[in-house]
């Protein structure tokens, strides 16, 4: 089984547009697509759509916290997701013929040293039946900077493989504590060692110094352009097919649920790379947010290549 955390948690809004943005006018919404979102609800679904049982867990609040709920249970998602007194935000994805996608993130209510405490007390319980747990996304206002090198730490004592999808400090930080796997994309690796990064060799060059620190599995998404996996069997690059792309929007996650799930099953790393950008490329061409269709999955997953470097 797989557990997700998001700490973050947000009822995720597609708006589809027919005409290009055009700021400061009054503009109306072809089509929403809602979804319980947050980086590791995306994770969960898609978790679930590869066969795998997933516990979905982290914290909501208020009316929007139950709504994320009800469209959890409408997803056959399981879920138990720790109370807090604020409300869960909201982020908004925009989807126009022009601009592609551009996304509106709520930063996110205030959480409680006790709430904090609170869900640290649960953690254990949370992850006592998976073998894997993905912890993804921003932390609201008021947590710990530090939460999530916590909660890597509590998960490796408990034997389990811990998955990393973070950004920023929050990374930094999280990677002191050596989770299983991570998977920055190029600005967050620049960002990690204040470089700018120029090519493929750049990217795998630090990608092994962060393998070095003892991260089991370092993946480097390169969006359209596939991924790299740095491991101790090796450097693995994997080209996706050429693909006409849907709604990009946390197709990040979908390469983290299709990790998780690899590693569950203990696929050898080729397996996983290409299990991985199938799930990721595959997601990318649906309109809905951390879902992909089975069957585009099986038609799109012969196509990647995946090569030993
Ligand atoms: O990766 C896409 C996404 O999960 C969106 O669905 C939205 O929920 C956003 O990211 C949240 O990102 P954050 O970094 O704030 O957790």
């Amino acid at each position: 089984m797989i557990t997700t955390i998001t700490l973050n948690a947000s009822i995720d809004k597609a708006y589809s547009m027919k005409e290009a943005i055009v700021n400061g006018t009054v503009m109306r919404v072809a089509e929403c697509r809602n979804s319980a979102g947050g980086k590791g609800l995306n994770v969960a679904r898609i978790a679930k759509t590869c066969g795998s049982r997933v516990l979905a867990s982290g914290m909501c609040g208020g009316f929007n916290g139950e709504y994320l709920k009800s469209m959890l249970d409408q997803d056959g998602i399981p879920h138990r997701m720790i109370r807090i007194a604020g409300e869960t935000r909201s982020c908004i994805n925009i989807l126009d013929p022009k601009y592609g996608s551009t996304e509106y993130l709520e930063p996110g209510t205030m959480v409680t040293a006790q709430e904090e405490q609170h869900f640290l007390e649960q953690f254990p319980e949370l992850i006592a039946d998976s073998r894997v747990v993905t912890i993804s996304g921003s932390i609201p206002k008021g947590m710990s900077r530090d939460i999530y090198g916590r909660l890597i730490r509590l998960a490796k004592e408990a034997g389990k493989k811990v998955i990393l999808d973070t950004s920023g400090d929050l990374l930094a930080e999280g990677l002191k504590f050596q989770p299983t796997m991570i998977k920055p994309n190029r600005d967050e690796i620049e960002a990690l060692f204040g470089i700018e990064v120029h090519s493929t060799e750049d990217v795998i060059e630090y990608a092994k110094k962060l393998a070095d620190t003892g991260i089991e599995y370092v993946v480097i998404s390169l969006g359209k352009d596939g991924a790299l996996l740095v491991c101790k069997e090796g450097v693995y690059q994997g080209i996706a097919p050429s693909i006409q792309a849907v709604n990009t929007v946390g197709c990040g996650d979908s390469m983290v649920g299709a990790f998780a799930v690899a590693l569950e099953r203990e696929y050898s790393p080729e397996q996983a790379l290409t299990y991985a950008i199938a799930v990721a490329s595959s997601s990318a061409m649906s309109p809905n947010t951390g879902d992909f269709d089975p069957e585009v999955f099986q038609r799109i997953h012969d196509q990647v290549v995946v090569k030993k470097i």
